[in-house]
């Protein structure tokens, strides 16, 4: 006995249905719609029967295979929608540029450690009330040493392992191997009150070693105003010491010799491993500067320090030997 239309319909259209939902793209989907719905498909053959019955068999049978075609071709509509559907959010997905990603592989660099140690001392500086002056690399004679109070014949001099440059007179042009000219620059332009540091790249014929570079920097600070004593000097490092490195370092004042300051002062911080680094020099400014900038000893009294910012940058990152900082060892760098 074979099976009656209605059965077959049934049975066409339930594996219709699954075939369609499991189709898993438009070609899939292309060749399921043929096959169910085409010119050889088994509902076209059912139709093509339907002159073999009576009448009003013909009819019922009819309508029951137009409503499997409309529920089929219905299901092959819907899944063609959302494979199409499904295609352009994959298509969207892979053209999309995300404007705000950081891919893992492109790293960003950093700062080096010395030039961040001179921002934060700025921020520490001008947080206490300093503004930030600038003077040149390469320099006179007269404000390199005269100025401050070290003439050609003065010994101290050979403080300082000067490399001159070989320009005008012989002697007359140098690398500045200190900050300390910018106090000069700073004071004959500017009528006190001065409270300014002075950050810079210094020059020296020196041999490198653990502590020691030949290009290095310093920070030079410089308060001119009526009335300012030894003590303000005192408070102003300490005060520095303690928003710098923080509370586990401390710092002292050693007596010292600097020929543009009287009384002169070593200044030395004290890492939180017991040992003692030595900073910079400092003092109140000679009465002798002062009247080289023609400003009145008798009325502005000041003081000056300068210290060297690679010294600091190691102690504070714990860093052995200041040549790391600028072998530029990429390995070494990326880590601050
Ligand atoms: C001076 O250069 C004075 N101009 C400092 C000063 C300013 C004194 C104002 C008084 C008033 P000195 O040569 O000591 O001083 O150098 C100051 C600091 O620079 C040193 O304490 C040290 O921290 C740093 N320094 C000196 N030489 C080197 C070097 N070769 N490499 C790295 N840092 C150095």
């Amino acid at each position: 006995m074979t099976p009656s239309p209605t059965e077959d319909l049934q049975r066409l259209q339930q594996l219709g249905l699954e075939r369609i939902a499991a189709a898993p793209d438009l070609a899939a989907l292309q060749q399921v719609d043929t096959e169910l719905l085409g010119k050889r498909s088994e509902i076209t053959a059912l139709k093509a029967g339907l002159g073999q019955l009576e009448p009003e068999q013909r009819k019922a049978g009819g309508q029951a295979i137009n409503a499997a075609r409309t529920t089929l071709q219905q299901a092959v509509d819907a899944r063609r929608a959302e494979l199409e559907g499904a295609g352009r959010r994959q298509q969207l997905e892979a053209e999309r540029l995300d404007l705000t990603e950081r891919r893992p592989s492109a790293r960003l660099g950093h700062l080096h450690p010395v030039t961040r140690a001179i921002q934060h001392l700025e921020d520490v500086f001008t947080g206490m009330g300093f503004t930030v002056s600038e003077g040149p690399e390469v320099e006179t004679d007269w404000y390199a040493f005269e100025a401050l109070n070290i003439p050609t014949w003065h010994p101290a001099r050979s403080m300082w392992d000067t490399i001159y440059v070989d320009l005008g007179e012989p002697g007359s042009t140098l690398l500045r191997p200190h900050t300390s000219p910018v106090q000069i620059r700073l004071m004959e332009h500017t009528p006190p009150p001065i409270y300014s540091v002075m950050p810079g790249r210094v020059f020296r014929q020196e041999t490198s070693d653990a502590t020691h570079l030949a290009v290095f920097h310093q920070i030079e600070g410089l308060v001119v105003d009526r009335g300012i004593t030894f003590g303000d000097l005192a408070g102003t490092i300490d005060a520095f010491t303690k928003a710098y490195f923080g509370d586990r370092f401390s710092s002292r004042l050693r007596p010292s010799y600097f020929p543009f300051t009287e009384p002169s002062a070593e200044f030395d911080i004290r890492r939180p491993d017991g040992t003692w680094l030595e900073l910079g020099g400092c003092g109140m400014v000679h009465p002798n500067v002062l009247q080289n900038v023609g400003i009145d000893p008798e009325e502005f009294s000041g003081f000056a320090f300068g210290f060297g910012v690679d010294r600091l940058a190691v102690s504070r990152h714990g860093v052995a030997d200041i040549r790391e900082l600028f072998t530029n060892d990429l390995r070494f760098l990326e880590q601050f």
